[in-house]
């Protein structure tokens, strides 16, 4: 008896350390794995001198050393004296020895939020010095530090000054008051807006921790389909106590603005933002919030956009709408984020040009605290788009990116996608605003324009299944929004190998195959859903699976056949001026690129062109032949990244390698859904064959378009 006891007690404990469920993202700490490292780190961090107090500056020192303890497998306490430490940390304010430092040119440098990490002397000795002018940069210091620890770099001779290069960091959370989240695949919300506020989650600390730690320092906690309710006494309490939460940790709450809300709860006839008692209303409800909520970042806004109601119900402009919210906002310091995502289907223009042509004539007609937040795209989050025309388009006014984490178009989160690929492309991308070299990225970060606010924004995927983010890889998208964000110079590859180092662990096996996996992993999904400039083909509402065929949408721009167009001749959306003429929203230099057929990059073809079945691409492929390969190629990367994972079992933890195993299955079989459906659907229009070198669809068309999907997550309320 007393040896099955001890078996299972064996058993249990072998598990217990071979399990991870992810809870702990990528502030693991565990103890550092080479030998060498861990005798050296221990040895240069002994004693540490981190005096003074602060809301900002405890988090700090709980956060460093609980991952030092857990990195160097040792408590290493704070010491009070002056004497030698061997990491120093602090302001000038709160540290006499890092006053005593030559760091005042670093930290200009460092502004309000960044820090200085440096070797330096003390006593003829070296000391590591964690400086910053403020606390919360001292935070987010001491965050990068243990970085450099978790990722296992050489911390000998270091030399960094870091500063944010755009100012609002922020995710964009699409979560409603009854916890369902609009598009959300990780579970409910992480607001438990029931139990708030005299319940503080933990998971409110660690959320915090987590965006803290790579420079996040805003939340929009409600859905942009917005309820009024948000903005009564009730709620403002609840979301003052997790603002109490956040704000040591650098982080700011937003809200979002619904329209109607003077009607709704404010007892008033209308909401026409030129009404002194509209104007009113939103002045006294906004000097409430700060009341609450000292530090209120301020409101993100959607309006007259999917039946959202707006300014324009009262025949005003959003410039009116943003700035009668900034007028009220700018005495606290607050902002304004306007969204340009709108469109209309009482207008016959093409959608992808509604945005550009509401919104270029307000250039320069909002307040100064107001930015216009733009998709990365013209359309809505596909796999790939071209860049939105109204980044080259709005000079005078602060354009703020949105990008979406959570996978509305990208297979939920069930397909293992690393969307750093993604957003570099739009970042990397020309508008040719002001000649050659007007990046996406000089544009959002305000040098080209000169504009004081920046910003960029991630619609979160985050929820309360147990490792946030439901699929184990969504954690990566987190993470690189708030890297690319502190700096969107760092590469996809780099973000990757420090993503996977904190998540996974270092081996060079692990990091080397995890990275070709990530790396790989969009551009599959772009060829197995939407190659070649498709775009919107997805299942109708829920946007789960291929759906090319549908064409019963109330609204002729719901539906994937007004996106793909293909008849008899070809397939693909003409924008050239012999089309819709929406390449006219962009430069000359790029309208001239893309309107040639000859010279448009081939990822934005059916973007842009109609193009004949039998067109001969650069691989010397007909178009037909070329759609066939880029499916075919979509699912042999996806089983490509299932034999790289499976290669490096012995090196993740069980728990987890089972984990993405299970799911990189549910995404081949998805992709081969995504191939099969969508080339039987074509080929009715192109009426030629799939080349026999492929695999054959195993089922008929009449099969996938008989597949229904009423229950699909995160549609609906
Ligand atoms: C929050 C798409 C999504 C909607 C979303 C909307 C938006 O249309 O399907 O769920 O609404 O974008 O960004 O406002």
């Amino acid at each position: 008896m007393k040896k099955i006891l001890c078996l299972c007690l064996f058993f249990f404990s072998v598990l217990a350390v071979s399990a991870d469920d992810g809870y702990r993202l990528w502030l693991r700490y565990e103890l550092v794995s080479s030998a060498k490292l861990l005798a050296n780190y221990r040895s240069a961090i002994t004693s540490i001198h981190f005096p003074g107090t602060s809301p900002s500056l405890n988090a700090a020192k709980d956060e460093l050393q609980m991952g030092l303890e857990g990195l160097l497998g040792k408590k290493v306490s704070l010491q009070n004296n002056t004497a030698f430490n061997q990491l120093v940390i602090g302001t000038a304010k709160s540290n006499a020895v890092i006053a005593a430092l030559s760091l005042s040119q670093q930290l200009t440098k460092a502004g309000d939020e960044g820090f200085v990490i440096v070797t330096s002397k003390q006593d003829q000795k070296n000391i590591i010095a964690i400086a910053a002018n403020t606390d919360v940069g001292v935070l987010h210091g001491v965050f990068h530090f243990l970085r450099l620890l978790q990722t296992q770099q050489n911390i000998q001779n270091l030399s960094i000054t870091s500063a944010p290069k755009i100012k609002y960091r922020l995710l964009n959370h699409w979560d409603n008051l009854n916890r369902f989240v609009e598009r959300g695949y990780a579970g409910f919300s992480i607001w438990n807006w029931h139990t708030l506020p005299g319940y503080i989650d933990q998971r409110y600390i660690d959320y915090a921790r987590a965006n803290a730690s790579i420079g996040i320092n805003g939340a929009v906690i409600t859905n942009v389909n917005a309820n009024a309710l948000i903005l009564t006494k009730e709620y403002l309490e609840k979301v003052a106590a997790l603002a109490d939460v956040f704000r040591p940790y650098g982080i700011k709450i937003y809200l979002t603005g619904r329209f109607s809300a003077p009607i709704e709860i404010g007892k008033l006839k209308t909401a026409d933002p030129l009404n002194a008692d509209v104007k009113q209303w939103w002045k006294n409800k906004i000097d409430e919030i700060y009341t609450y909520i000292p530090d209120f970042g301020g409101f993100l806004i959607k309006a007259n956009s999917e039946g959202q109601p707006g300014p324009q119900d009262y025949k005003r402009s959003h410039a009116d709408g943003a700035n009668m919210f900034a007028e009220a906002l700018a005495p606290h310091g607050g902002i304004v984020m306007w969204r340009s995502f709108v469109y209309n289907n009482e207008s016959p223009e093409d959608r992808l040009k509604q945005a550009y042509t509401e919104f270029k004539p307000l250039d320069g007609k909002f307040n100064k605290n107001v930015a216009i937040q733009v998709k990365n795209g013209p359309l809505d989050f596909q796999p790939r788009e071209p860049f939105s025309p109204l980044f080259g388009a709005m000079p005078k006014t602060p354009l703020f990116m949105e990008y979406q984490l959570t996978q509305e178009y990208l297979g939920f989160s069930t397909h293992l996608v690393y969307m750093a690929p993604l957003f570099k492309e739009v970042l990397n991308a020309d508008t040719y605003e002001k000649g050659k070299g007007s990046t996406v990225a000089k544009v959002l970060d305000g040098s080209l324009g000169g504009h004081a606010l920046s910003g960029m924004a991630g619609v979160s995927n985050i929820g309360n299944d147990i490792n946030w983010t439901g699929h184990p890889f969504g954690q990566s998208n987190w993470y690189t929004l708030g890297r690319l964000a502190w700096d969107h110079e760092i590469s996809s590859a780099q973000i990757a190998n420090e993503w996977i180092r904190q998540t996974f662990g270092n081996s060079r096996q692990l990091v080397d195959t995890v990275e070709k996996i990530m790396l790989s992993s969009r551009e599959a999904m772009v060829n197995y859903m939407t190659p070649l400039g498709l775009h919107h083909i997805m299942g109708y509402g829920h946007h789960y699976g291929p759906a090319p065929w549908f064409d019963k949408a109330s609204r002729a721009d719901w539906n994937p056949v007004y996106f793909h167009k293909a008849d008899s001749i070809g397939i693909g959306f003409d924008r050239t001026e012999k089309g819709t003429n929406y390449l006219s929203q962009y430069a000359p230099e790029l309208k001239k690129l893309y309107e040639n057929i000859n010279t448009c990059p081939e990822e934005y073809l059916l973007w842009f062109h109609h193009v004949a079945w039998d067109h001969r691409m650069k691989s010397g492929r007909t178009l037909w032949n070329e759609i066939c390969y880029r499916y075919n190629v979509g699912v042999v990367s996806v089983r490509l990244m299932q034999k790289q994972w499976n290669s490096i079992e012995k090196q993740v933890d069980k728990q987890r390698f089972n984990q993405v195993k299970m799911l990189l299955a549910v995404q081949e079989k998805e992709a081969v859904w995504w191939r099969n459906s969508c080339l039987l659907y074509f080929q009715t229009f192109s009426k030629m064959p799939i080349p026999s070198s492929y695999e054959k669809p195993d089922h008929t068309l009449e099969y996938y378009k008989d597949l229904s999907f009423p229950l699909a997550p995160g549609n609906g309320r």
